[in-house]
């Protein structure tokens, strides 16, 4: 059976992020995708100035009722960038009205990047994050989304695996499963991520050879390449390696071209391969 996710993030029109990339990448992967757009801006909001913002707060729970009223079901719920206290609140009431015994709901808790929180965000922002992600499966941060969460200050790397494990087990305080970080490196000129089971206290590392340069929405894309890895049945080890290889490769394809970094990855070329995964399961 083709597996269907509610893929609930903003709609930024430029600049590949969010929903238009949750949902390609989904989609090639095999796997309908049902979308809530939170909000419209003409562009993301890291290096643009200028950006248009239609808030879409109040549709939000009116769309998912109608979902209800119509009885569908969701084997995934995944959320990315929400942009207030009150989205979180509905969002997290969304959970609660979709969750089913084997669903899965991936929340990415976008807030921000290289230490700093993203310009839309207040300091409170991330309390309520934390509340989200304690009814998550499975939460996606990057270090500094991490230390927002755990209200600690941003370290640079090169990590040690003491300080990733930490996060981990501080981190699985909060209530979610499981916890995949991202931008992790344990030595120079290497790139990569952990995943860490909180029942299990297990972690597993996957790296690759760091390609120069900062690059936007690539959290947007690794989560969704990791839900798509995870939803066709791979294990987490599986899923991670998937989602690292399919970003660095993005990354390297936008490196070549000298593509200006707030136009987001060129991961529309990899989708190809993507594909595969997700017709695996399925031969008529
Ligand atoms: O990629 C994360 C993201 C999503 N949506 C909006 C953003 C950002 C990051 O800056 O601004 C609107």
């Amino acid at each position: 059976m083709q597996k269907r996710v509610a893929a609930i993030h903003d709609i930024s029109c430029f600049g590949r992020c969010s929903l238009t990339v949750a949902l390609p990448i989904l989609s090639a992967a095999g796997i309908e995708t049902s979308i809530i757009p939170t909000a419209v801006l003409s562009t993301h909001t890291g290096g643009f100035t200028g950006y248009t913002f239609k808030d879409l707060t109040e549709d939000i729970l009116p769309i998912a009722e109608h979902w209800k009223s119509l009885g569908l079901t969701f084997e995934a719920i995944y959320t990315g960038y929400l942009g207030s206290y009150s989205q979180l609140e509905i969002v997290s009431h969304i959970f609660d009205m979709f969750k089913e015994k084997d669903s899965m709901i991936l929340v990415d808790p976008v807030m921000g990047d290289n230490g700093r929180l993203y310009t839309a965000f207040d300091e409170e922002f991330p309390k309520g994050m934390v509340k989200l992600c304690e009814k998550a499966d499975v939460i996606v941060p990057n270090i500094t989304e991490a230390a927002l969460l755990l209200g600690e200050d941003y370290r640079e790397g090169p990590y040690t695996t003491e300080y990733i494990e930490g996060l981990f087990t501080r981190l699985s305080g909060c209530g979610a499963k499981k916890i995949v970080l991202t931008g992790v490196y344990l030595q120079e000129g290497q790139m990569g991520a952990a995943a860490y089971d909180c029942s299990r206290k297990d972690v597993s590392y996957y790296f690759r050879e760091k390609i120069p340069g900062m690059y936007h929405g690539t959290g947007d894309v690794f989560s969704s390449v990791l839900l798509s890895g995870l939803l066709n049945d791979q294990s987490m080890e599986e899923a991670l390696k998937l989602a690292v290889d399919f970003t660095t490769g993005a990354i390297k394809r936008t490196y070549d071209d000298k593509t200006d970094n707030r136009y987001g990855v060129n991961f529309e070329q990899g989708l190809v391969d993507l594909a595969r995964i997700g017709s695996v399961h399925r031969n008529s």
